[in-house]
């Protein structure tokens, strides 16, 4: 070898050696754990079981039902990194007015009557006025009333005027649900006429399978919490079996604690320990979940009396809310199921949900006047935030004006 080659040789050795410690140097940064604070969004399952317990699980509405047990969604996770408050905080902001959730029964059932009146006389359109009424859920009796207060008003006009007719439907609303004892709140009122006195105050919610007993429950949950109350609740729905795991979901959003034993199927035994416990340990409020079905629908309604007796061992006066859970899109069949669990429980109120959907409202109307139960809350979409105080004048309002 001659020197030159020997000089060539040594140089492409050197150049070797310093390519290979660059690409050991990048190798290296590469995977290097990035320093603490830069790690933006955990998504693996592992590191999330490792939460802090009660953290939120803030999932995008409707994912809830689908997500398999005990899964946690890359949204959801995106949310554990920080801002679950935030987020938590956007879903109550994000939710719709009254006159909006009402959207839908303004269109069904009173745009219609607006539309009718818009010429003529109120005498000419009286039939199809009747005709409006049967279709929008009241049910006959509450119909046949309305219908009496109109003729009556009407009689004492000459031109019978389209705000004759509202008037009418007005002033019958009010005295309806008046007599169902249904109170004025304001929009963040949410709770000022359900019993939070007693200590734990035990609210039962009760309804026929998705009628969103659970959701609502979820919502009313979060709304405590955030008010500063200890919340416990308690999954009574034992014949489903995914319905805990729905609820366990919910009440992690909603920040609340919930009470689920391994293998009780008793729904009667969850509820009596869970008040126990709410008792012994200080809770403000026990809201118990429960099941819209079981083998035989015939054996539901005893099981749900034996709940309610139960109860009463622990807290002599429990449940001081007996809720049900009515979907408003069932039409005249939720005012049979008021009916029937009413005969059965003794209902304290009523939250009527989806609203924001398809529903004519005027099942609210039917229930007031025929069974005297209050409408207290209205499901109103999806989301945690998508809960309303029932407002008779709102009502009136937002669907005649
Ligand atoms: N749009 C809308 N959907 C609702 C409302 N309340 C409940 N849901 C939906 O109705 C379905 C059944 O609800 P769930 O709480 O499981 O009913 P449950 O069987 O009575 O517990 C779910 O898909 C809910 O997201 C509401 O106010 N608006
Ligand atoms: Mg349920």
């Amino acid at each position: 070898m001659t020197e030159a080659q020997r000089k060539v040789f040594l140089v492409l050795i050197g150049f070797i050696l310093l390519l290979a410690s660059v690409i050991g140097v990048v190798i290296f940064l590469s995977r290097r754990k990035p320093p603490e604070g830069d790690v933006a969004k955990p998504t693996d399952p592992e590191a999330l079981g490792a939460a802090p317990a009660g953290s939120v699980i803030a999932a995008p509405a409707g994912s809830i039902i689908a997500a398999p047990a005990g899964s946690i969604t890359v949204a959801e996770a995106s949310l554990m990194s920080g801002g679950q408050a935030g987020k938590l905080d956007d879903e109550f902001a994000a939710s719709k007015t009254l006159k909006e959730a009402l959207l839908q029964t303004e269109k069904t059932l009173f745009g219609r009557i607006k539309t009718l009146f818009k010429g003529g006389s109120a005498h000419q359109h009286f039939e199809a006025l009747e005709e409006i009424l049967y279709t929008s859920d009241l049910g006959p009796q509450t119909v046949e009333r309305l219908m009496a207060a109109v003729k009556t008003k009407l009689s004492k006009s000459e031109a019978g005027d389209i705000s004759l007719v509202k008037e009418s439907l007005a002033e019958e609303f009010k005295l309806i649900f008046k007599s169902a004892d249904v109170s004025e709140a304001a929009p963040d009122q949410l709770m000022s006429h359900l019993q939070l006195s007693a200590k734990p105050a035990v609210w039962m919610v009760v309804g026929v399978n998705g009628a969103g007993k659970t959701t609502s429950i979820g919502k009313l949950a979060a709304h405590l919490a955030r008010s500063g109350k200890k919340v416990l609740v308690a999954a009574g729905d034992t014949f489903r079996a995914a319905a805990g795991n729905q609820l366990k979901v919910w009440t992690e959003r909603a920040q609340v604690e919930i009470f689920s034993p391994d293998g009780v199927k008793d729904p009667s035994a969850v509820a009596y320990d869970a008040i126990a416990k709410a008792k012994a340990q200080g809770y403000d409020v026990v809201i118990i979940d429960t099941a819209g079905r079981l083998h035989t629908q015939a054996n539901l309604m005893e099981e749900l009396k034996k709940m309610k007796r139960v109860m009463g061992k622990v807290i002599a006066e429990a449940p001081h809310e007996t809720l049900i859970v009515l979907d408003a899109n069932s039409g005249q069949n939720a005012l049979l199921q008021a009916k029937e669990f009413h005969q059965a429980l003794i209902l304290s109120g009523v939250i009527l949900t989806k609203m924001d959907g398809t529903a004519k409202g005027g099942v609210a109307v039917g229930i007031a006047n025929e069974l005297k139960i209050p409408i207290r809350l209205i499901g109103v979409g999806e989301k945690i935030g998508d809960l309303r105080p029932f407002s008779s004048k709102d009502f009136a309002d937002s669907i005649l004006y």
